[in-house]
């Protein structure tokens, strides 16, 4: 049994369509990171960066109980535990590897500054607007390119995907548009059909609010070192 320490966020949306698509979306423990759930000593033991998402799974490897926070070794343990999601040849396991970290270590964080300077920060700052939203704008040709030539980022549907798909959803926030990019959105439209993504996209959805102003005390929990007195 896998538990899942979620907040309806595009990370943690990655993790809830990874499980959907393998049947292994179970226990699903909410974390309000509005509210500085993510500071709970407890969850602090599975995830010690604070974030959402992390798994717990009962059965890891030897029988053993394993926790595991970050979305790309999350989704490299549900590949390889379950042998899905993750083409099997060594050059195609190394283009979804490539993908897969292109997502983590490039998309996510960059378009999450322009999901945070864009809509959170307290005042507009033109010089960041424009630095994160030209940086998506680069990404997104990245993808475009990529796509391009493939129907999926490696050879076949795979966690390299589920990651960029997740991000790409709230592409409004980061100033982009499908219509810019023709790949990605025949890509995108191909996935979002997938009923596994409707069932991760389901997880805890009324209680997404990642769109919304956050208030203060909200908004010290995100964004600032300090928690609300
Ligand atoms: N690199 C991490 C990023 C996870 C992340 O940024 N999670 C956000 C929600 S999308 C979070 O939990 N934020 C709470 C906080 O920073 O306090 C991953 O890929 O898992």
């Amino acid at each position: 049994m896998i538990d899942l320490y979620f907040w309806p966020t595009p990370n943690g949306y990655k993790a809830t369509i990874a499980l959907a698509e393998l049947g292994l979306l179970g226990k699903v423990i909410p974390v309000d990171i509005l509210s500085g759930a993510q500071f709970d000593p407890e969850f602090l033991e599975i995830s010690p960066n604070n974030k959402i998402p992390a798994i717990v799974d009962h059965d890891g490897p030897g029988g053993e109980k394993v926790s595991i926070f970050e979305t790309g070794a999350i989704l490299l343990y549900l590949a390889e535990k379950t042998g899905q999601l993750l083409p099997k040849d060594e050059i195609g396991r190394l283009e979804a590897l490539k993908w897969l970290f292109f997502q983590v270590s490039s998309m996510g964080p960059m378009l999450g500054q322009a999901h945070h300077f864009r809509t959170y920060a307290p005042e507009p700052i033109e010089y960041a607007i424009n630095r994160y939203t030209e940086e998506a704008s680069r990404l997104y040709n990245v993808l475009d390119r990529r796509l391009s030539t493939h129907e999926y980022l490696a050879d076949e549907y795979s966690i390299a995907d589920i990651s960029a798909f997740a991000w790409v959803r709230p592409r409004k926030m980061q100033g982009q548009q499908l219509e810019d990019y023709p790949h990605v959105k025949r890509w995108y439209d191909a996935i979002k059909v997938r009923p596994a993504v409707s069932e991760g996209l389901s997880v805890l959805s009324k209680n997404m609010k990642w769109k919304a102003k956050p208030g203060s005390d909200e908004w010290k929990n995100m964004f600032s070192n300090k928690k609300p007195d």
